[in-house]
């Protein structure tokens, strides 16, 4: 069964995201990407959230840019969780996005990362669904611990290189 369903506005957002896939696949979560746009394809983009939920998809991440619409119109369709990740494109670079993506109404959030926060939101769907996963609790701890192992690598590497 597909734990996440990734919708992305545009494929120019593609290469902003590629990271979050791979955390994504690094972490053993299933995801469906798909390009479907609040503006372009609302008909598509509904049907497509409510098919998902159906099946039961866990929880969605949105991702769009510029009048950044899809994570809100998603969650207006959908009581399951929506992080939604303002992607930098166009005249603002992404700050329009942020404030379209964050500023919901009360009763209809989207759990907000920051501009092109593409990992972060893929170890918070991790995180979300591991609350009811045992494995995948596990398997986010462990991917943080190899993260804090490479930070004291760097750290490491520096001290030696001001010795020098
Ligand atoms: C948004 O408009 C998309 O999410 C993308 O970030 C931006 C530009 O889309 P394209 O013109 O590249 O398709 O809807």
């Amino acid at each position: 069964m597909t734990q996440v369903a990734w919708m992305m506005g545009s494929d120019s957002d593609y290469p902003k995201l590629e990271p979050g896939f791979k955390t994504l696949k690094e972490l053993g979560v299933s995801v469906v990407g798909r390009v479907l746009s609040a503006h372009r394809t609302p008909e598509q983009a509904r049907e497509f959230v409510q098919k998902s939920e159906a099946e039961g998809v866990k929880v969605f991440i949105c991702a769009a840019g510029m009048a950044a619409h899809l994570a809100g119109a998603v969650a207006a369709h959908s009581s399951r969780p929506v992080i939604g990740i303002p992607v930098a494109s166009g005249a603002l670079n992404g700050l329009d996005a942020l404030l379209s993506t964050a500023q919901m109404p009360p009763g209809v959030p989207v759990a907000t990362v920051g501009i092109d926060g593409a990992v972060n939101a893929a170890v918070l769907a991790a995180q979300i669904i591991g609350t009811g996963d045992e494995s995948l609790a596990k398997k986010v701890v462990e991917w943080r611990a190899g993260q804090t192992a490479k930070v004291l690598e760097k750290d490491k590497r520096l001290q030696e290189k001001l010795k020098g």
